[in-house]
């Protein structure tokens, strides 16, 4: 494993340097979004001073080198999930758009009846998407629960499964309780059962090595703006045969063979699902970002994470009347919590003001937040170049807010 020091890295993040009300800043809402070093910032600008032109259209040198940028973050994330093939790496908007682009697409082949299992802990990016699916098609949802740990009940899982079953849709990482789902073992019953699989790694890809074959994934989705890169670009994993079977999502430019008013054929994978100009300069930079997460090797930032979640969650149970939700082991460094009846609100505002930056709310899991009893959390999460020090602090401000708000 690579020698791994969060301090050696913050001099790649200015924004880490800012001061909110008067205090040192401590990030800790890196589930919503992670910041990008300059490595990506640079990416960016270098794109636009020296190679903006649209991709796929031009033979002038622009045009090309911005292809040549775009197609080599392909690769890159093909190599970076353990793809097959580039045709299995479709570029969207984000996380949701992949999930909206296979129940739209995949959905297409499903009938009334058929059915979609999803687990109560899943973002609404992973439960609508489906329930449109279900009005549109007929096709009925399932959900899977969980222990009062933030476990999944396999046992629950398994029964769920009919002869109608044809997809299971689950996060790799829970957003809101950390807890890491057995998709390998999801994966094999699915299957078992003649269904597929996508899985939701918003919360995982900069967490923990992902490997889409070695998961039995048949779909697997995410962001860059979760993983050190731009906003606005996002990927879709999907087996070549499943997406050779699926009719396009989005109809326009580059997603054609031939258009004819007589009829119009699609192009070859992966450009039949991306119509019209994507976000190229952002996918160039995107590339940039998971070298930079390479080079500091997944795996020590996985360790150091749950270094910093072990000692936050030690921490946080010294203080009277905290509660933290999802509790499940092995789970990710993201800590959901309440103090004593306060609002979660109440509680964010209160440690921004001390210069702390976490988030509140139901996080977009309604479902869940109803499943808990609760209407939202305050919720903290870690990443990369999040130090000891960023835990004192946190734990400092907890330590002064908590007994104004009991
Ligand atoms: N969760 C959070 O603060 P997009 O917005 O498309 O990049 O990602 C959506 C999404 C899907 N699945 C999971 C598990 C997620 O955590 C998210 C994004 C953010 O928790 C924003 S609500």
């Amino acid at each position: 494993m690579k020698d791994f020091s969060a301090e050696a890295l913050l001099p790649q993040f200015p924004i880490l340097e800012r001061r909110i009300n008067g205090r040192r800043m401590v990030y800790l809402d890196n589930a919503a979004t992670t910041q990008a070093p300059l490595a990506v910032v640079d990416s960016i600008t270098g794109a636009y001073t020296s190679t903006r032109a649209n991709v796929h259209r031009g033979v002038h040198t622009l045009s090309q080198e911005a292809t040549a940028a775009m197609e080599a973050t392909r690769e890159r994330v093909r190599g970076f999930i353990g793809a097959a093939s580039t045709s299995e790496i479709i570029f969207t908007r984000g996380t949701t758009e992949s999930i909206n682009l296979v129940a739209s697409s995949y959905g297409e082949l499903l009938e009334a009846g058929d059915e979609i299992i999803v687990t109560v802990m899943e973002h609404h990016s992973d439960i609508v998407p489906w329930q449109i699916l279900c009005t549109r098609r007929g096709t009925v949802l399932k959900v899977v629960p969980m222990r009062p740990d933030g476990s999944l009940d396999l046992g629950v899982y398994r029964s769920l499964f009919t002869p109608r079953t044809r997809l299971v849709a689950v996060a790799h990482v829970s957003n809101v309780l950390g807890t890491v789902n057995p998709v390998a073992e999801m994966a094999e019953i699915a299957h078992a059962n003649g269904a597929l699989i996508l899985v939701d790694g918003a919360q995982a890809i900069a967490h923990m090595k992902v490997d889409v074959a070695a998961l039995g994934a048949d779909f697997y989705v995410f962001s860059s703006h979760k993983m050190y890169g731009p906003t606005g670009v996002g990927v879709l994993y999907g087996r070549r045969e499943l997406l050779e079977l699926m009719p396009p999502y989005q109809g326009g430019g580059e997603m054609i063979g031939h258009v004819s008013f007589g009829g119009t054929t699609w192009a070859e994978l992966p450009y039949k699902f991306e119509a019209g100009t994507p976000d190229y300069i952002g996918l160039a930079a995107f590339r940039t970002a998971i070298d930079w997460l390479d080079s500091l090797g997944i795996e020590a930032v996985a360790e150091h994470e749950h270094r910093l979640l072990e000692y936050a969650t030690g921490r946080m149970t010294e203080i009277p009347g905290i509660r933290i939700f999802g509790t499940a082991p092995g789970k990710a460094a993201v800590i959901s919590f309440l103090i004593g009846d306060a609002h979660h609100y109440d509680t964010g505002v209160l440690l921004d003001h001390l210069g702390i930056e976490v988030r509140t709310g139901h996080h977009c899991a309604q479902p869940l937040m109803e499943t808990l009893g609760i209407e939202g959390t305050v919720r903290a999460s870690f990443a990369a170049y999040n130090t000891r020090a960023d835990v004192d602090d946190f734990i400092a401000a907890l330590q002064r807010v908590a007994p104004m708000l009991q």
